[in-house]
């Protein structure tokens, strides 16, 4: 069958195109360890707001050092506004929203999620760099979207209690997150 040079030529590109996309997908899953969420727990999003867990957001500190961030995200902002995390342990971040979808991104992190009503959406990571990150939305979600913020603090927290802190002896941390 012949096929026209130039039809040729779109059918290589797309076709490169396709593997370019699939290699970028392999990358950024493999290498820089960017997952979605994989478990899937569902919760009543009209039950959100007097829910045991999620009706008072904030951030538990654990004996062994790690530490869980429960989460709200709503029309049109993140509770608790400002979350305090020691530096280079596990964080666990759970969270949910109580009316539309909503993004969770810590910017300049591998922390992005989407926050979908009905569902809770976790996951772990760690800060290996103390300061302060910006935590945005971004998934349109109406008219507010764009004041929808909070802020994460890293800082160097006391190890666990009979445990030498693993992260002595680097202050600054090294360079970039996980
Ligand atoms: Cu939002």
């Amino acid at each position: 069958m012949h096929v026209d040079l130039y039809e040729k030529i779109w059918m290589y590109a797309a076709a490169g195109i396709i593997v370019v996309f699939l290699a970028a997908m392999g990358y950024t899953t493999v290498g820089r360890a960017m997952q979605p969420p994989s478990h899937v727990e569902t919760i009543d999003p009209a039950s959100v707001r007097t829910d045991e867990e999620f009706g008072s957001p904030g951030v538990t500190l654990h004996e062994d050092g790690t530490a869980t961030v429960v989460i709200q995200a709503f029309m049109f902002a993140f509770l608790p506004l400002e979350i305090r995390v020691p530096r280079g342990r596990d964080i666990t971040f759970r969270m949910t929203s109580p009316d539309v979808i909503h993004g969770f991104q810590i910017v300049q992190t591998n922390g992005n999620t989407m926050v979908v009503p009905g569902y809770v959406s976790q996951f772990t990571t760690r800060f290996d760099r103390a300061g302060e990150y910006l935590i945005v939305c971004n998934e349109y979600c109406g008219v507010g979207h764009h004041v929808m913020s909070a802020t994460l603090i890293v800082e160097d927290m006391p190890g666990p209690s009979g445990a030498p802190d693993e992260t002595e002896g680097a202050p600054g941390g090294t360079e970039g997150d996980r």
